[in-house]
């Protein structure tokens, strides 16, 4: 992992990824290390601390155990690029890695496949050809929770719990040729390094129908952004899943199993999982009547350069800018609308780091008279998907991708 401390902190952070210093408890690791400021999110009981946790600058803390930390809004206007100290957190268990020795980590390929493999960290790096990068979005099924209405169970989160980051590593089929992956093999599961706290909850366990697995795009991931990953993202190696939700992207990767069926597993059949219809959405308060398990995202856009509530000087021309994504199509075109939907003009879009990654977009804005305005960015990608202007619904709170609205005044 990379620091900047001394030598001798440089020495040990070489041979242990650690969550606070060696020696302390995990208990004692986790407290956070600055003094809390906080944040209000824009929705009821949104009031958060700020919190600084190892290798993170001070986050929107969700929940203290497990940690789940969300990128404040700001950041997304920094660059295309999440940087890793600000890139959001989720777990799902209490029980989370403190500390991984990378020479002691073993990554285990298994289930049907003709010769189980057990790997260093260095086999992963040296012994399956040269590594690929590909730049993409993470983002938490859940992202933009908060903003459901009605209001539905879950981690309230606002818009930051995702990233982008350029990821380097392996592809996932290399490992699993190298296993020889059987011809009957239908799904493959993968598992990390964090435990329940309790016997009897779930261990957190995902699966990849065999042919996605094998697509050479999923990634076995060893570095985020030119550094190795932050602990709490996953340190030594984590699954890439690009275009597919961060609920694929198993951290601390240590179990890779090929299934000859469909895995039957808590977070694969009871979790995770859409109103199975082209919306992913149901009427308000119902369940839906058949489910699938969550995929791809779908198309968002946000304006970063402004907040909500902003101030802007009258008759100065602004030049907006903001993200969009999708779910590896790639984004076709941004509109801006400056009147709340009701005319909308093309925005320009920047540089292309990949299908998978953030665009940027760029819109002239020059308010002319003396009051408020309501902004608005409406993506489609190169299939034709778009955005809704009113916000779907579905009751584990997923996938909100509903045009947004910037309110601002011009004085
Ligand atoms: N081992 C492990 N991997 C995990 C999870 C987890 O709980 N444990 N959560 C998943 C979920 S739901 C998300 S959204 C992403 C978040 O990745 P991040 O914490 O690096 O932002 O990690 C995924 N990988
Ligand atoms: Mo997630």
């Amino acid at each position: 992992m990379s620091t900047s401390g001394t030598n001798g902190r440089r020495r040990f952070l070489r041979q242990a990824c650690t969550l606070g210093a060696a020696g302390t408890t995990a208990g004692q690791a986790l407290n956070a290390l600055a003094a809390p400021a906080t944040v209000t999110l824009p929705f009821a009981n949104g009031e958060r601390e700020l919190i600084a946790y190892p290798q993170k600058r001070p986050l929107i803390r969700q929940t203290a155990r497990p940690p789940q930390l969300e990128t404040p809004f700001e950041v997304y206007n920094e660059g295309l690029i999440t940087p890793n100290d600000a890139f959001f957190v989720r777990y799902h268990l209490g029980n989370i890695p403190t500390r991984i020795d990378p020479a002691a980590y073993r990554l285990r390929v298994g289930g049907l496949v003709d010769a189980p493999l057990e790997l260093t960290l260095t086999d992963l790096k040296e012994k399956f050809g040269a590594p690929v990068e590909l730049v993409a979005v993470t983002q938490c099924s859940g992202n933009s929770r908060g903003f459901f209405e009605p209001r539905v169970g879950g981690g309230q989160l606002g818009n930051g719990a995702m990233g982008n980051a350029r990821w380097l590593g392996i592809p996932l089929s290399r490992v699993l040729e190298k296993a020889g992956i059987g011809k009957s093999a239908r799904q493959v599961s993968f598992e990390g390094m964090d435990r329940p706290v309790l016997p009897g909850t779930p261990e957190f366990v995902k699966a990849l129908d065999a042919a996605h697995a094998m697509d050479g795009e999923v990634m076995l991931a060893y570095a985020m952004n030119g550094a190795d990953l932050p602990l709490l993202n996953g340190y030594p190696v984590r699954l890439v899943v690009p275009g597919h939700y961060g609920t694929y992207w198993v951290k601390h990767l240590a179990d890779i199993t090929v299934l000859d069926k469909e895995f039957d597993g808590y977070w694969m059949q009871k979790a995770y999982r859409i109103p199975d219809n082209d919306c992913a959405c149901t009427p308000v308060g119902k369940a839906p009547e058949k489910t699938r398990p969550i995929g791809r995202y779908n198309v968002r856009s946000f304006i970063t350069s402004l907040a909500d509530g902003a101030r802007l000087p009258l008759g100065q021309a602004q030049r907006v800018r903001g993200i969009a994504f999708d779910g590896g199509r790639g984004i076709r075109e941004v509109q801006f609308s400056a009147d709340g939907g009701k005319t909308w003009r093309a925005a320009q879009l920047g540089q292309d780091l990949g299908r998978y990654s953030f665009r940027e977009w760029q819109a002239d804005f020059r308010p002319e008279r003396a009051g408020a305005y309501e902004l608005k960015a409406r993506a489609t990608n190169m299939a034709g998907e778009t955005q809704p202007l009113e916000a779907l619904w579905n009751p584990a709170g997923y996938m909100r991708n509903v045009v947004e609205t910037l309110r601002v005044t011009a004085a």
